[in-house]
């Protein structure tokens, strides 16, 4: 176990960065024969975005990108996590490579390079291509060997300039989310046959993430999958709510930590989706359970679980209506998240190397006054995660990067541009870039390596 204080820094070369994601920054939606996305469709769709807003211009990243790495590298980055738009690479999901697609990442990894900057890339970020899901989408196993070709094409072409790539974002929004609750593109509801069938296609691309990565990623490439696992933490930090919090955490995720590290379904899994089981055929867990490098963990809330008093293995708290949290509804102010997830992986699964991927909050208007923003809640809710980070390590759980959410304020999905996450603030219609305070408050933490 190393000893470490508070006051004390994080490792030295534990990895500090910033994420964001193609479809909420780039723009250029329709830009040198990029494809239709599902989120350019469903933006269109009356009443499925805030304020009925596009990605077509978002943060125009697309045209402004050496502009963003020099604002980057001026608050001392040195690491982004960044996505890759299916769309922009095969602009009709298979078929034809585009190549001006793959002439934009090169051009966006020679100046992030130029920067110092180094990528790390997720394959997948949820803009499957309008005609794969004209198909069928993740309800289809077509569009895992799509995926299977994209992931092969993406990897051999920038293994030059990637070694750290993820296959997967949060699978459980892009499938359950977005096939079971209709709230995330393409908006559909369906049973949960066919959302549990959205899940295992989702595995088997993971794996054949890992797979392209390991044929064609070169020397030194690693992998992992981005997942948004439901976490737990113990109402009080005892043994018997710790023992329930873990319970909890092992059947929430039974479906995708559980399958990837049981080399398939748990008994209890399948116990309880009976009929609603998904089909797998033979060979899909040998891919789906290949090993991987690292897990990314996005990590943003939690429930309060405690030992369960009538003697059930747990009991997960409703939380009181005036329990603090972000603007986002969703988002309950639960720093300890960050320690008990990556405890819980560690423990659950054994993964050795664990990357936050993603933490961070949002909020509604952030006013520009005086060429400043001071979004002092936003530098709260970072410190108070980063010391549970640096906790989480003091305890031995081997948490190896942060990557703050998000570098700037973006598209957020079904909350289109109200919701803002970035510690850069976007003027959306001047496009005029001011970081906030907490940026550069996060830019003294990179540099000093210590919670400030
Ligand atoms: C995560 C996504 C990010 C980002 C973030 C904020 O689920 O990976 O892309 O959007 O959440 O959440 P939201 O936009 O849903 O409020």
């Amino acid at each position: 176990m190393k000893s470490i204080t508070y006051s004390s820094p994080f490792p030295s070369d534990f990895v500090f960065g910033v994420a964001a994601a193609s479809a909420q920054i780039e723009g250029g939606a329709f830009a040198d024969g990029k494809g239709e996305s599902i989120w350019d469709r469903f933006a269109r769709s009356p009443g499925a975005i805030h304020g009925g807003d596009t990605l077509d211009v978002a943060c125009d990243h697309y045209h402004r990108f050496d502009e963003d790495f020099g604002l980057m590298a001026s608050l001392g980055v040195k690491h982004y996590r960044l996505s890759i738009a299916w769309p922009r690479i095969y602009p009709s999901g298979d078929g034809d490579v585009n190549p001006a697609g793959l002439d934009f990442y090169h051009r966006l990894f020679a100046s992030m390079s130029k920067h110092g900057i180094k990528p790390w890339v997720t394959l997948f970020h949820w803009d499957l291509p309008q005609a794969l899901e004209d198909q069928g989408g993740w309800t289809a196993r077509s569009t895992v060997d799509a995926f299977a070709r994209y992931a092969d094409t993406v990897v051999k072409a920038f293994s030059g300039e990637v070694k750290d790539w993820i296959t997967l974002n949060e699978i459980r929004c892009f499938t359950l989310l977005a096939y079971a609750y209709g709230l995330k593109a393409p908006g559909r509801k369906e049973s949960a046959a066919v959302v549990n069938q959205t899940y295992h296609h989702a595995l088997l691309a993971h794996g054949h993430g890992v797979r392209a990565v390991r044929m064609f990623g070169g020397e030194g490439a690693r992998v992992g999958l981005t997942d948004n696992v439901d976490v737990s933490v113990p109402v009080t930090e005892t043994p018997a709510d710790i023992a329930a919090a873990k319970a909890w955490f092992a059947d929430k995720n039974l479906h995708i930590l559980g399958a990837i590290h049981g080399k398939g379904y748990a008994q209890a899994y399948l116990d309880r989706v009976g009929a609603d089981a998904p089909l797998v055929e033979a060979g899909d867990f040998e891919l789906i359970s290949l090993p991987t490098d690292f897990l990314g963990l996005n990590i943003y809330t939690a429930t309060y679980v405690r030992a369960g008093r009538q003697g059930e293995a747990y009991e997960a708290v409703q939380l009181p209506a005036n329990y603090p949290r972000a603007d986002s509804s969703w988002l309950n102010l639960v720093p300890q998240a960050i320690y008990w997830a990556p405890r819980m992986c560690h423990e659950l699964y054994g993964y050795p190397s664990i990357y936050i991927t993603e933490n961070g909050c949002g909020y509604n208007e952030e006013p520009v006054v005086n060429g400043e923003v001071v979004d002092l809640h936003r530098r709260d809710y970072l410190r108070n995660h980063l010391r549970e980070v640096h906790r989480a390590i003091a305890d031995g759980v081997p948490i190896d990067g942060y990557f703050l959410w998000s570098f700037i304020d973006n598209f957020e999905w079904e909350d289109g541009y109200q919701r803002r996450f970035g510690i850069v603030h976007c003027d959306f219609q001047t496009q005029v870039r001011t970081p906030k305070l907490s940026a550069y408050y996060y830019a003294d933490v990179m540099r000093l390596r210590t919670v400030l």
